[in-house]
């Protein structure tokens, strides 16, 4: 595409979506008429939220569902649900299987995350990235975690699909997770009167040159919130069981003192159209 055809679709698009914007909240403003203290409260919650860094937790939180729902409806494949606001670029590259980066006391159970990336057809993919995060069993996503040490990218990585498509990880099982509490959005969550928990969730980012990149989570089906996740981001075919291995000679084969965890889930990608036309 040239640039010139670039810049002529690129404004009228941006005029369309902020027309109907400024007028579908005019209206609001008139339907429930909204009053000056109404609008200086509103004011104050977004400079808060923009203050503390909470923008993209508050708009995750509460519209990027519905960007998931329309922008990737009807796509084939693993069902795609939100990124949050979690994510962080540059994690470090490791080829499966591996072990993510960690506290020397990473708190809670082991967890093997293992799977096969596949495209639509089937063909296992190799090479692919499963670009990888989660909260930590206390419900911390690290980098966003100033109350405790952590190691650099805990519990965050790119892995490396090998040549059979599989991928297979050693992680520790997240907790369920809370927005905090202390912040504007978990102020307005409160005084909505919900709760605001996700249930324990793991985050893939998957890719493969030729296809189109899969943003996904992974649920565990036991978590008490599965059923009422706060961002209303869990799809049932996303929700997976984990198995308990308690074995003497299952420990000593993995080196592990205590009962650990497995998870099985593979990734099927849609083949790139872009690419493709
Ligand atoms: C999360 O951990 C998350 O995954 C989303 C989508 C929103 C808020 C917190
Ligand atoms: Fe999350």
């Amino acid at each position: 595409m040239s640039s010139a055809k670039a810049k002529e679709t690129r404004t009228p698009r941006l005029n369309e979506l902020f027309d109907d914007l400024s007028a579908t909240l005019k209206d609001f403003i008139r339907k429930h008429h909204v009053t000056y203290e109404e609008y200086h409260r509103t004011l104050a919650f977004l400079t808060e939220a923009g203050e503390k860094g909470e923008i993209p937790l508050l708009l995750d939180v509460f519209l990027e569902v519905t960007v998931d729902d329309v922008d990737h409806s009807g796509r084939p494949g693993t069902a795609t649900t939100v990124e949050g606001p979690y994510y962080v670029a540059g994690a470090p590259e490791l080829k499966s299987p591996c072990v993510l980066p960690h506290r020397a006391n990473e708190p809670g159970d082991v967890l093997i995350f293992s799977g096969t990336v596949r495209g639509t057809d089937g063909a296992a993919l190799g090479g692919a990235v499963v670009d990888f995060w989660q909260a930590d069993a206390e419900g911390r996503y690290s980098h966003f975690n100033i109350a405790t040490a952590e190691a650099p990218f805990n519990l965050r990585a790119k892995v490396a699909s090998d040549h059979h498509g599989h991928y297979e990880m050693q992680t520790w099982v997240p907790s369920a997770y809370e927005i905090p509490k202390s912040g504007p959005t978990g102020m307005l969550i409160k005084a909505l009167g919900g709760h605001p928990w996700r249930p324990a969730h793991l985050h893939v980012r998957v890719t493969h040159p030729g296809f189109a990149p899969l943003t996904t989570q992974v649920f565990l089906k036991d978590d008490p919130w599965i059923d009422s996740d706060v961002v209303g981001a869990v799809k049932q075919s996303l929700i997976m069981g984990m198995t308990r291995h308690d074995s003497a000679a299952e420990l000593k084969k993995r080196g592990l003192s205590k009962p650990f965890f497995t998870l099985d889930y593979d990734f099927v990608l849609p083949h790139d159209m872009a690419k493709a036309a």
